[in-house]
Parts: structure tokens; C-alpha cells; sequence
């Protein structure tokens, strides 16, 4: 979390309880009805301080916008405008900014998506409190055909007057400076489709910070208007869990190849998707697909079920002749019309929210514990002792946070 997130949390838990609101930051320079809404993430479950804590989280948020500058607020305002209207140029603007690792640049793109946020209650509002976009989270091993498969989902839908936005998480695009997904060759039609928007992974960044900005990225999309979201990620590291968490369903895709290559997919996620795509099934391929359908069907049988409303099922599709594609989109509407039924979409997305808020404090408080200098300063004379087996783990980790501790509070 970058010093907006820190100054923030600071300011939260800084308030005296005794704290009113000054009226000076009910005049904030931007858009006021954003920041007077309720933030129910911040809400406390107790009720007595809910309302002076909420107040409060106003509070530290109308400070935050008070500093913004004349040509700020105009940037804010050109990006907001723009991105609602449904401007490309100003949704890829303003993902930008959210990737951004420059720290102002990063407070600004915290106001934009306050605000792309407050928009969205207010649509959502009027939607009976249903969401307005479905995000569709597809993995699975590289050469599986999830590009090839986006490209042909992508164009049916837009054929059938959707917006589709293509985002992708490849975690191994920051260590190596290229981005392997999202990549437009083999969506060419797609990304020359004005109703398709495609960005490519980042190429910088740690995976929570791919991921967190993927989040944010989503709420983006959905701000100008996209429908449909896809996200693609590889099965490397953690990037799929981190995928099935920011999305509504979790769709892996497997080639009808043999053993070796479903080596590397993980038992964990093949637990944790809705829907299983065997790909490719077209010529030769049609009779290793429904060997494999069949095999993942009875695996899926043993598994324990994640939904009341949904049993994951697996079909078989080929994007090279398009045979079972409208299927499987078929399946897909159950599966959200399912879900939206019986709100257990909605409570996924509420419960999502809070499992990233969590793992953007651990990386954040994770982060400034091994920046502080008394923890550095004895970070290698402790490490080594541990290695020896001088003294144990336990100890250890108490000392160091009790160096982080004490002179953190000296400090404050
Ligand atoms: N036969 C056949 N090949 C496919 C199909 N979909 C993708 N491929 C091929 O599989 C390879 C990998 O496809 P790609 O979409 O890039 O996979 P990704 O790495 O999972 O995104 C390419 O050579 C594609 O032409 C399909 O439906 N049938
Ligand atoms: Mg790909």
C-alpha cells in the first residue's frame, strides 16, 4: 500500500473519539456526494463509535482531496468524465494511473475509483442492488488456448451488443519485462473491436501489486460501461487464487493433452472452478477431449462442493471451428443467473472485498516491518543465530517485533 493507504489507516486510528467533523471538509473541492456516502468497509461492527468511525473515514478522505491542485482536479474530472462516457483513451488512462508507482499520481487514482465506485452504487442502486457486470476469472496451463478462446467468446458477445473488457495477471511478465498474456496476436479481432477493450499484465510489480491493481482495473471497466469482464491469468505461483478471489466465476480451461502436461495444474484450483473447459476439441483432438471431459467429470464428483446453487461442470469446446463455444456461454448465464438468485454472487463479492482488504494490510504492514530500521539493523544478526539453532524461531520473531514495536511507538 502505497502512502495514501498508510496516511489514511494513520488518520483513521489517530482521531480522538471526541472527534467532530470540521465543516470545512464537508466543502471538499471535488465531488462532494462521494465522500459524504457510507464506506461500509470501514464501518465498525460497534455501534455506538459506527457512525463518529465512518465520519471519521469521511474525514480522512475529505483532507486527502482538499490537496488537490487546480490542474488535478481537472485531470480527475477529464479522466471521470471521459471514463464514464466510455472512452477507451480515458479507461486506459486511468488504469495507468492505478498502476502507477509514482505516490501522488497513486493518491489520485484512490480519488478517481472513489468516485467510479460511488457511481456504481448508484447504478447498482437502481438495479435492484444486483451488480452490473459479470467477471469471468479463466485459467489454466500456457498453450491451453485461453487467448484463442477469449478471441471467439469475445466476438460472440460483442456480436450480441455486450461491451467485453480483457484483462490479464501474468506474474511471470514481471520478472521478465514481457507480458505473455492479454497479448493482442492472438486476439486480433478482438482488439480491433471497438465494443473490446484489451490490456496487457503489467510488467512491473510484485503479484500483490499486479493483483491489486487488476482489482482496481475491474472496477474501472465496469465504470465505462463493460459488461463483461474476462481476466486470464497462467497457472504459475499464486496468480490463479488470486484470480478466482476478484471474480464472480472461476473457468478453467485444460487441453485434451496426456498426463505430462496436467502434471502442473493444482489440485487446489481445479477445487476452486465452476466451470472446467476441455479445449481444442476439434479433428483428431475430439477423442483424447472427451477422454479427459470424462476423467475431470468423475474428479469433479469427489470434490467438495463450493456452491448451494452451482454444481461445476465440464464441457468441451473448440475455438478453431467455434463447435460448443455458445454452449459454454450458455452455461456461464446459468451459472450467474443461478448465483444472482440466490445473492450468493453478491455475498462472494462482499466477502472478496474483505479478503483483499486483508491482504493488502498483510503486504502493507509486511512491508513496513522489514523497512524499519531497528528491524533491519538486527534482521541479520538474528537470522543467523536462528540458522545456528542459537536460539529458536519464536524468539527471534519476538524480538525483532519487539524492536518494531517499541521504537514505532517511541516514535509516534
Ligand atoms: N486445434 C486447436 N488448436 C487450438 C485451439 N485453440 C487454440 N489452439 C492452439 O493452441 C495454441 C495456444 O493457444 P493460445 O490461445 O495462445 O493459448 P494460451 O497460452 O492458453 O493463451 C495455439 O497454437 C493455438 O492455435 C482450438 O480450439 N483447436
Ligand atoms: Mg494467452
Amino acid at each position: 500500500m502505497g502512502r495514501f493507504g498508510l496516511s489514511l489507516l494513520c488518520r483513521i486510528y489517530s482521531l480522538p473519539s471526541s472527534f467532530t467533523v470540521p465543516k470545512v471538509t464537508r466543502t471538499c473541492c471535488l465531488h462532494q456526494g462521494v465522500f459524504t456516502g457510507s464506506l461500509p468497509i470501514y464501518q465498525s461492527t460497534n455501534q455506538g463509535h459506527s457512525s463518529q468511525h465512518r465520519r471519521g473515514v469521511n474525514t480522512a478522505i475529505g483532507h486527502h482531496v482538499q490537496d488537490l491542485s487546480g490542474p488535478e482536479q481537472r485531470l480527475l474530472n477529464k479522466l471521470y468524465e471521459g471514463l464514464i462516457g466510455g472512452q477507451r483513451a480515458s479507461l486506459a488512462e486511468s488504469i495507468t494511473l492505478v498502476e502507477t508507482q509514482h505516490p501522488r499520481k497513486k493518491e489520485l487514482a484512490q480519488v478517481l475509483l472513489q468516485r467510479v465506485l460511488a457511481n456504481r452504487r448508484e447504478q447498482e442502486g437502481g438495479n435492484g442492488g444486483k451488480p452490473l457486470a459479470f467477471r469471468v476469472g479463466l485459467s489454466g496451463p500456457p498453450g491451453a488456448g485461453k487467448s484463442s478462446f477469449i478471441e471467439v467468446v469475445g466476438k460472440m458477445l460483442t456480436g450480441r451488443g455486450h461491451k467485453v473488457a480483457v484483462l490479464a495477471v501474468d506474474p511471470s511478465s514481471c520478472t521478465t519485462g514481457g507480458s505473455l498474456m492479454g497479448d493482442k496476436t492472438r486476439m486480433t479481432e478482438l482488439s480491433r473491436d471497438m465494443n473490446a477493450f484489451i490490456r496487457p499484465s503489467p510488467t512491473s510489480g510484485t503479484l500483490g501489486g499486479v493483483t491489486r491493481t487488476t482489482n482496481e482495473a475491474i472496477v474501472l471497466c465496469e465504470g465505462a460501461g463493460y459488461d463483461i469482464v474476462l481476466v486470464e491469468t497462467v497457472g504459475v505461483g499464486q496468480s490463479e487464487f488470486a484470480v478466482a478471489d476478484m471474480v464472480d466465476m472461476f473457468v478453467l480451461l485444460i487441453p485434451p493433452a496426456g498426463g505430462d502436461e496436467l502434471q502442473g495444474i493444482k489440485r487446489g484450483i481445479i477445487e476452486r472452478a465452476d466451470l472446467v473447459v476441455v479445449t481444442k476439441s476439434d479433428g483428431d483432438l475430439v477423442v483424447p477431449a472427451r477422454r479427459i471431459q470424462a476423467e475431470y467429470t468423475s474428479a469433479l464428483k469427489l470434490l467438495r462442493r463450493q456452491s448451494k446453487s452451482w454444481n461445476p461442470k465440464v464441457v468441451r469446446a473448440s475455438s478453431h471451428t467455434s463447435d460448443g463455444i455458445p454452449e459454454v456461454w450458455a452455461k456461464m448465464e446459468l451459472y450467474r443467473d443461478a448465483m444472482l438468485a440466490s445473492s450468493e454472487l453478491q455475498r462472494r463479492r462482499m466477502a472478496q472485498q474483505k479478503v483483499w482488504m486483508w491482504s493488502l494490510i498483510q503486504e502493507s504492514v509486511l512491508c513496513h516491518f522489514q523497512n524499519h530500521p531497528s528491524v533491519r539493523e538486527a534482521l541479520p544478526h538474528l537470522e543467523e543465530r536462528v540458522t545456528k539453532g542459537v536460539i529458536s524461531p519464536g524468539l527471534a520473531a519476538d524480538l525483532l517485533l519487539k524492536a518494531f514495536t517499541s521504537s514505532s511507538s517511541s516514535s509516534s
